[in-house]
């Protein structure tokens, strides 16, 4: 039985935790699960109340939430350098990257996904939609100057927020008109940890698993 099971869905939060197993090159296993479903898995409930991927199982037990996830088989796999260490004079920004995707730029992510969350009329969806919008172009300005230096926040070394921004930034859709470009450090940070034969290895596991889907 391998050490981790992750419950992932494909092209979901669950890359960032997928990137992490592949980087710090863990035995795990993939349990691909459906979002949304009236009668979810129940190996899956019982890892994630709320039903939302990624979520892991491991030796100590059952994590969800990316960031928490990640963090944790950084921490456990401390051989592969993801985490800045306490006393390091960057730990104090590698927490502020790390919580600002989780805090500030995944909820305005999430809108842009589904409005329908917190709406049920598709003209205040819209509304929400635009104004969250509006939010996210302070946010990668934010990014875009903090990856300045880059290509990583840290340099030429990838840290766990590394993976947890990479993943989104999949998602043309959470861009300003669907356009990357306007950024163009992101853009440069999306393209080096895509090159990582760790974040390939997932892509094509997410690949097949989509493609398995539409048979
Ligand atoms: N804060 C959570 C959010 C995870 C999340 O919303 N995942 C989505 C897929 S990208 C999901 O599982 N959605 C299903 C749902 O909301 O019921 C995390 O970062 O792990």
């Amino acid at each position: 039985m391998a050490d981790y099971t992750l419950f992932c869905a494909p092209d979901t939060y669950a890359m960032g935790a997928h990137a992490v197993l592949e980087e710090v090159q863990a035995d795990y296993a993939v349990h691909w699960v459906h979002l949304f479903e009236n009668d979810p898995d129940p190996a899956f409930l019982a890892a994630s109340p709320h039903c939302r991927t990624p979520a892991l199982a491991g030796p100590d037990g059952t994590v969800f939430e990316t960031g928490a996830v990640c963090l944790y088989l950084a921490e456990r796999h401390p051989e592969a350098g993801l985490v800045i260490p306490v006393g390091d004079q960057r730990r104090g920004a590698f927490l502020q990257w790390f919580h600002y995707l989780a805090t500030t730029l995944q909820p305005d992510v999430i809108i842009q996904y589904h409005p329908e969350f917190y709406h049920a009329d598709p003209t205040l969806q819209a509304q929400l939609r635009d104004s969250s919008m509006q939010r996210l172009r302070g946010v990668f300005e934010t990014l875009n100057t903090a990856l300045a230096d880059g290509p990583y926040f840290f340099g030429d070394h990838p840290t766990v927020p590394d993976f947890v921004l990479g993943m989104q930034t999949l998602w043309d859709v959470i861009f300003p008109e669907g356009d990357i470009t306007a950024y163009p450090n992101i853009a440069r940070h999306r393209d080096a940890i895509c090159a990582r034969p760790s974040v390939q290895r997932m892509q094509d596991q997410h690949r097949a698993e989509t493609a398995r889907r539409k048979r």
